[in-house]
């Protein structure tokens, strides 16, 4: 078999997504999602500037090697764009190999370590009862995780606080907006939402969750943590900024609350520290940033060796390419952890019409050779490419801080 071709489309059916579908001599396509919020154009670019000329002619089923040609034969290793670039080819080309044996993704990674894949939900609210009744919501619609994040007295646009209905949408259309941030009132407000939501779901019924965005030091992490401990959270994440993976330490040696981290990493060397040391408890890396499933196959077995489990980054902007890819991925590997589900809107799935599906608060792949998800390209051409950012965080004073 070889690669004759392969097309980029950028498109926008509720929120900007870039799609890769690569085309074979016997008539069988791959899809992979190269989508970068907020960066978009640039995979775009990557890949039918620089990647694209490259694969035709190559064939397709040698994933790990067109893996290494990409990433060493470039030079220029790592980063967000090449790795996004790269994992979309990776995708497809799994895809392919799915199609051609007839086969599910799943199956080709070692087939079912279990039947479906437990995924956490979205609840949010602009203040603590609204945000107690959200979480309630998820429970009856059969979730067993959600993940809850409350509006800040005092802070405007608190980030992760969704304004639709069960649906939650990071970027904002123009260019990006900006909204204020006070650790104070955070700390402070944040452990009387887990009371509120453990005092009235009780301590078994639902896995709670809540993201940090990155906006702590390790010493304030260390101190949330501490205050969270009663409530038994799943997780708490992305507590600081983790270029420095040594910074965790201080967060480890105080708390025994979980830690999650990793959906902005590229590479295992964004994690090894802290997998190694076992500073963390779930690897939040997803296939579409982090180089795609060949890729991710060797985080997560180095994770495995250390007790941490995957945890994989699910928001609305990765499209269901990825979401496909993920579900296969955590229904194979046997260190899976639990995977991130936010809803996309009904247009996103008309675009790219999927088998995997939710029920009673898991995900399951469906039994279709491949990924199970094709892409509509027509329709897809109804929504073109709109400019969107996510928002910039300012502390009070003014300063510039962690998104
Ligand atoms: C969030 C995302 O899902 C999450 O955990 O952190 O909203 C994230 O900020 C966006 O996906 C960034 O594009
Ligand atoms: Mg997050």
């Amino acid at each position: 078999m070889k690669i004759t071709n392969a097309e980029v489309f950028v498109c926008s059916p509720g929120r900007n997504f870039v799609t890769l579908k690569v085309h074979t001599d016997e008539g069988i396509f791959g899809l992979g999602d190269a989508t970068l919020n907020g960066r978009e154009l640039a995979v775009r670019s990557y890949l039918e500037d620089h990647v694209v000329p490259c694969l035709i002619g190559r064939d397709p089923t040698q994933i790990e090697d067109t893996w290494h040609y990409l990433y060493k034969g470039a030079y220029w290793r790592g980063g967000p764009v090449t790795m996004t670039a790269i994992a979309a080819v990776d995708v497809a080309l799994w895809d392919i190999k799915g199609k051609a044996l007839g086969t599910p993704v799943y199956n080709l990674l070692g087939g079912k370590s279990r039947t479906g894949a437990m995924v956490y939900g979205h609840a949010s609210g602009s203040d603590i009862e609204s945000t107690v009744a959200e979480v309630g919501r998820y429970i009856k619609m059969g979730y067993r995780a959600v993940r809850a994040q409350c509006a800040v007295p005092g802070m405007s646009g608190t980030y992760g606080v969704g304004r639709g209905d069960l649906f939650y949408e990071p970027a904002e259309k123009g260019l990006p907006p900006e909204a204020t941030w006070s650790t104070e009132s955070y700390l402070e407000h944040v452990p009387k939402l887990f009371e509120a939501l453990r005092s009235s779901y009780g301590p078994d019924v639902v896995h709670l969750l809540h993201d940090v965005h990155h906006r702590l030091t390790p010493i304030e992490a260390a101190r949330l943590g501490k205050a969270l401990e009663p409530f038994r959270l799943f997780w708490l994440e992305d507590p600081v900024p983790a270029e420095l993976q040594e910074g965790f330490r201080v967060i480890r040696s105080h708390t025994t609350t979980p830690i999650a981290v990793g959906e902005v990493f590229n590479t295992i060397w964004d994690a090894h520290v802290l997998i190694r040391e076992q500073l963390i408890d779930y690897i939040r890396m997803s296939i579409s940033h982090g180089g795609g499933i060949s890729h991710m196959r060797k985080v997560a077995a180095l994770a495995e060796l250390h007790h941490v489990l995957t945890g994989f980054h699910g928001a609305t902007d990765l499209s269901p390419v990825s979401l496909a890819a993920a579900v296969h991925f955590d229904i194979a590997v046997h260190n899976f952890g639990i995977q991130e589900y936010m809803r996309h809107t009904a247009e996103t799935d008309r675009v790219f019409p999927h088998t995997y599906h939710f029920e009673d608060g898991y995900l399951y792949p469906g039994e279709e050779p491949g990924l199970g998800v094709d892409f509509d390209e027509e329709l897809a051409a109804k929504f073109p490419y709109e400019r969107a950012y996510l928002p910039i965080n300012r502390k009070t004073d003014g300063t510039l801080h962690s998104w």
